[in-house]
């Protein structure tokens, strides 16, 4: 079977790698809509080595599309996604508008691939990057040993927030470069040659709607609600790619060899875990442009008796939003085969 599919936010820093994908995995596209809102309407987008021109979405009927990827910010979602579930699309949503309705399944295609069988509203959500990466990884040691607890500190790049902050690193970096200064009009403080412990909004316990994902999509995507996640966000001055310095507590006790093994057998997952100068993944070196979530640095912790250590590393626009997107559209797809 080939489908109907429709790419809502197809101008964005995901909806291009989403249109990449579709292409390089050769999903079965009939007919393929790119969607934006009015500002890009009539430009176009490359899809499979073709222009495909842009539709403004407020004016697009979504009747005969058999599957909607969204990624055009979590307020389109909630106003279009339904009327696209309601026109008989599967909506794959990489939004948080409904990551943590319980009618809506939360999916990371190599751990949960099952929970997106039961869809009722037809709309199914792609995690968060930072989850998305971090699960990958821990799920099989999960498995085997039973996390209790999770310690994370994340450093994402700038394409997490979109286009503009691609845009803005750049532009400040070339400015102190050159001596000039910057005014901030994306993040609140200077990115370029910065560490800034902020991503998302402050909520009321004093931790950001970033860090609350990873708690409440951990929690959901393993279907174990008492493990406990803190995390620290923190937005770094790379282009590509986020990394993680995860420290997890098991429930049984955890060698880093097993560790290791388990996560050598991984579907997505790279081991690159030399004890010795650059034996590691980065953003840059490895993850940047690449689909595996790649795992280095495994260690035990020497100050807890059931601790582990990793770094863990990945495209945030490939497998923590557009190729995990893409990897569920072939899910419902096979559905049909
Ligand atoms: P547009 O190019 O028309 O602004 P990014 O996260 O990289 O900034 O991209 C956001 C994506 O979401 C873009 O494709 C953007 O389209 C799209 N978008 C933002 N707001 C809307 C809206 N109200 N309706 C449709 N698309 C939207
Ligand atoms: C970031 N993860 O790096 C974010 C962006 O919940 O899908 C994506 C926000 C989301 O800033």
């Amino acid at each position: 079977a080939r489908f109907n599919v429709a790419i809502v936010g197809a101008t964005g820093a995901v909806g291009e790698t989403l249109l990449e994908i579709l292409a390089e995995r050769r999903f079965p596209v009939a007919n393929l809509v790119a969607l934006a809102s009015e500002r890009s309407a009539g430009g176009t987008v490359k899809f499979d080595g073709r222009d495909v021109v842009v539709q403004d979405l407020a004016g697009f009927d979504p009747a005969g599309i058999d599957i909607a990827l969204f990624s055009a910010g979590g307020s389109t979602s909630k106003d279009y996604a339904p009327k696209f579930a309601a026109a008989g699309a599967v909506v794959i949503d990489n939004s948080s508008a409904f990551r943590g309705d319980a009618d809506v399944p939360l999916v990371v295609a190599e751990v949960n691939p099952d929970a997106l069988k039961q869809r009722p509203r037809g709309i199914v959500a792609n995690p968060n990057c930072s989850t998305m990466q971090m699960l990958a990884a821990l799920a099989p040691l999960h498995r085997r040993a039973g996390i209790e607890r999770i310690n994370v500190a994340t450093y994402q790049s700038v394409s997490g927030t979109g286009r503009r902050a691609l845009e803005e690193l750049g532009r400040q970096t070339a400015a102190l470069l050159g001596f000039q200064e910057v005014t901030p009009e994306v993040y609140p403080v200077q990115i370029a040659f910065n560490v800034i412990p902020h991503g998302g909004d402050f909520t009321d316990n004093g931790y950001t709607t970033e860090e609350m994902k990873l708690v409440h999509e951990t929690r959901k995507i393993l279907g174990d609600d008492s493990i406990m996640v803190n995390a620290t966000v923190a937005r770094v001055p790379v282009f590509y790619g986020h990394s993680e310095a995860v420290h997890i507590e098991t429930r049984e006790k955890l060698s880093a060899a097993e560790a290791r093994a388990l996560l050598e057998q991984a579907p997505g997952v790279s081991v690159v875990d030399d004890h010795a100068d650059g034996g590691y993944p980065t953003a840059v070196t490895h993850a940047s442009g690449k689909d595996p979530v790649f795992v280095g640095r495994i260690r035990e912790d020497i100050s807890h008796p059931r601790g582990l250590d990793l770094w863990i590393v990945a495209d945030n626009i490939r497998k923590g939003a557009a190729l995990n997107a893409v990897q569920l559209a072939e899910l419902v797809a096979a559905e049909r085969d």
